[in-house]
C-alpha cells in the first residue's frame, strides 16, 4: 500500500472504531503479528479492534474498498500459520467481541460474541450446572470465533463432538460488509445449504464469525476418574475405548521426560514408550498387572506438553490423523523417518489424531513433506483439528480431488471476489 493510501485507510478505521483500537507501532502489534509457536512473523498495516458487529461491518467494508485484505485473528493460539498477517494485511481482532448472554436453560444453549475465550465459556456453563464440550489447553485464549474457523478438537472429541457439533448459529459479516445472521436457527431446520456448515472450519477465508449460539451439555455429574496407563503399543489402548470414556489421550516417553524435567513434576510410572490418559465417568476395567495410577490432576502431564515442547525451540509442528487400526505402523515409521532434531508424538488417541512435534530440525518444509507423505500412503489426513493454515496449504491444493478443489475456488470467487478474507490460507496468495 503506498503511505498516502495508508494513510487514507487508517484515518478511516481511526473513525470507524476510535483511535486507541488502530494499532500501529511495533511494540504494539507485534502480539498479534506473530504467531504463538513462533515459527511465523509477518507484518500488518494495523492491528484493528472493533467492538461491535457494526464496526466489523464498517472495517471491512473499507478495507475492501481500498483494496487491503484482512486476517481474522481471535486468541492467535493457531498452530498453522493462520492467524498473523503474511503479506502486510490488517489484522482484524476479534477480541473486544466478548459478550456472554444470560444462558438459556430450556435448549440448553447460549449466544456469545466471538471474542469470548473457550474459558470464560466453560465457566459461564458451569455457573448453570452445564458444561461447553470442547476442551483444549489454550482454553484460556482460545477464541469461540477461532475454534469455530477452525473447528477445532480437543482432548473430549470422543464423546462430545469437535466444534462443528456444538454450534446452533452463527452470526457472520461477510466480505461485501454485509452481516447474515442464523443465531435463531431451529433445532430442526429444513431450509438449504446452511451457512453454518460453510463457515465451520474456513479459517478466516470466507468471512467474520461475530457471534455463535452453541449447545451446552448436562454438567459433568459426578467426579469423572482420570488413569495414566503405560503402553507398550499405541493400539493396546484402543482397548479402553466404551460408552463410559469421556477422553483417550497419550503422550510417548520423549513428551514425558520434557514435561518432568520442565515442570518439575514427578515422574507417574516406569518408563515406557507411550503413555495412555483416560477420562470416564466409570471405571475402566484394567488388568490387575497393569502400571497404573488413578488421580485427576494427571492432567497436567498432557496439557503442559504443547508448553513444555515451545520452550525447547521453535517447533515444527504436524496435526495429522491416520485409521485406527494403523497408529501402531505410523507411530512406528515416523521415528524412522530420520528426521534431523527431537521427536515428540502425541494425540488423540480415539481418532488415530497425532501430533508430530519436531525440535531443532533446520528444514521445516522438507519435515512437512516427509510426516504428510507417510499419512497419505497410510490413508490418513493431513489435518486434523488444526487447520491447513498457511502451513499446509501447498499440500491441501496437492492432494484435495480435482473436483473437489474446483468447487473450493468457485465458493471463494463467489463469497470473496476481491480475494481479501485471509488470502494466505488454502490459496497461499
Ligand atoms: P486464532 O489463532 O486467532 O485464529 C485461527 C484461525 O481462525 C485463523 O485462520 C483466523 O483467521 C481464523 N479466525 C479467528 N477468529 C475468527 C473469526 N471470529 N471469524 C473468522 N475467522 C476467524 N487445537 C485443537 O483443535 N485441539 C487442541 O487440543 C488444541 N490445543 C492447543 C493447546 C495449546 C497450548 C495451543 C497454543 C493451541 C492449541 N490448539 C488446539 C490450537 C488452537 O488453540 C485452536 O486452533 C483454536 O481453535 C484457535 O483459536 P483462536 O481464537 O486462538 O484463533
Ligand atoms: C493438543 O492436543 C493440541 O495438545 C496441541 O492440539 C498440539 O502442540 C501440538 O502440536
Ligand atoms: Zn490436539
Amino acid at each position: 500500500m503506498s503511505s498516502r493510501r495508508e494513510e487514507t485507510v487508517l484515518t478511516a478505521l481511526r473513525e470507524v472504531v476510535g483511535k486507541s483500537h488502530v494499532l500501529t507501532e511495533p511494540d504494539m502489534v507485534a502480539g498479534y503479528v506473530r504467531d504463538w509457536t513462533g515459527r511465523w512473523t509477518g507484518h500488518c498495516a494495523a492491528v484493528v479492534r472493533p467492538g461491535s458487529v457494526a464496526e466489523v461491518q464498517d472495517v471491512v467494508t473499507i478495507c475492501r474498498e481500498a483494496g487491503v485484505a484482512v486476517v481474522p485473528q481471535g486468541g492467535n493460539t493457531g498452530l498453522v500459520g493462520g492467524s498473523v498477517p503474511h503479506h502486510g494485511e490488517v489484522v482484524l481482532s476479534l477480541r473486544r467481541l466478548d459478550r456472554l448472554e444470560p444462558i438459556d436453560p430450556a435448549s440448553r444453549s447460549v449466544t456469545v460474541g466471538a471474542g469470548v475465550t473457550i474459558g470464560a465459556l466453560q465457566e459461564h456453563a458451569r455457573a448453570a450446572g452445564l458444561a461447553y464440550g470442547v476442551h483444549l489447553a489454550s482454553r484460556d485464549s482460545a477464541t469461540v470465533g477461532g475454534t469455530i474457523a477452525t473447528n477445532a478438537g480437543g482432548t473430549h472429541v470422543v464423546s462430545n463432538g469437535d466444534t462443528r457439533r456444538q454450534v446452533l448459529g452463527l452470526e457472520v459479516v461477510m466480505a461485501d460488509g454485509t452481516r447474515l445472521s442464523r443465531l435463531d436457527r431451529m433445532p430442526k431446520e429444513s431450509l438449504g445449504p446452511d451457512l453454518l456448515h460453510l463457515m465451520i472450519g474456513s479459517e478466516g477465508s470466507l468471512g467474520v464469525i461475530t457471534s455463535a449460539r452453541l449447545r451446552l451439555l448436562p454438567g459433568e455429574g459426578g467426579q469423572a476418574m482420570v488413569i495414566l496407563l503405560a503402553l507398550q503399543t499405541l493400539s493396546e489402548g484402543l482397548d479402553f475405548l466404551g460408552p463410559d470414556v469421556r477422553a483417550l489421550e497419550f503422550f510417548d516417553g520423549a513428551c514425558l521426560d520434557a514435561v518432568i524435567d520442565h515442570r518439575g513434576l514427578a515422574r507417574p510410572l516406569p518408563v515406557a514408550p507411550f503413555y495412555l490418559l483416560i477420562e470416564s465417568g466409570g471405571r475402566p476395567s484394567i488388568a490387575d498387572n497393569a502400571v497404573a495410577v488413578v488421580d485427576g490432576s494427571l492432567w497436567a502431564y498432557r496439557e503442559s506438553i504443547t508448553e513444555v515442547i515451545n520452550g525447547l525451540g521453535v517447533p515444527v509442528k504436524l496435526d495429522v490423523a491416520v485409521p485406527v487400526d494403523r497408529v501402531d505402523e505410523f507411530a512406528d515409521a515416523v521415528k524412522h523417518l530420520g528426521l534431523e532434531g527431537d521427536i515428540y508424538l502425541f494425540g488423540h488417541l480415539a481418532e488415530g489424531n497425532f501430533h508430530v512435534n519436531v525440535v531443532g530440525n533446520r528444514d521445516p518444509e522438507a519435515v512437512v513433506d516427509r510426516v504428510l507423505e507417510l499419512v497419505v500412503g497410510l490413508g490418513g489426513v493431513i489435518a486434523s483439528e488444526h487447520g491447513v493454515g498457511v502451513a499446509k496449504a501447498d499440500w491441501w491444493r496437492r492432494t484435495t480431488e480435482l473436483s473437489l478443489l474446483a468447487f473450493h475456488r468457485r465458493v471463494k470467487e463467489a463469497l470473496d471476489p476481491d480475494r481479501i478474507m485471509n488470502p494466505a490460507v488454502f490459496w497461499g496468495d
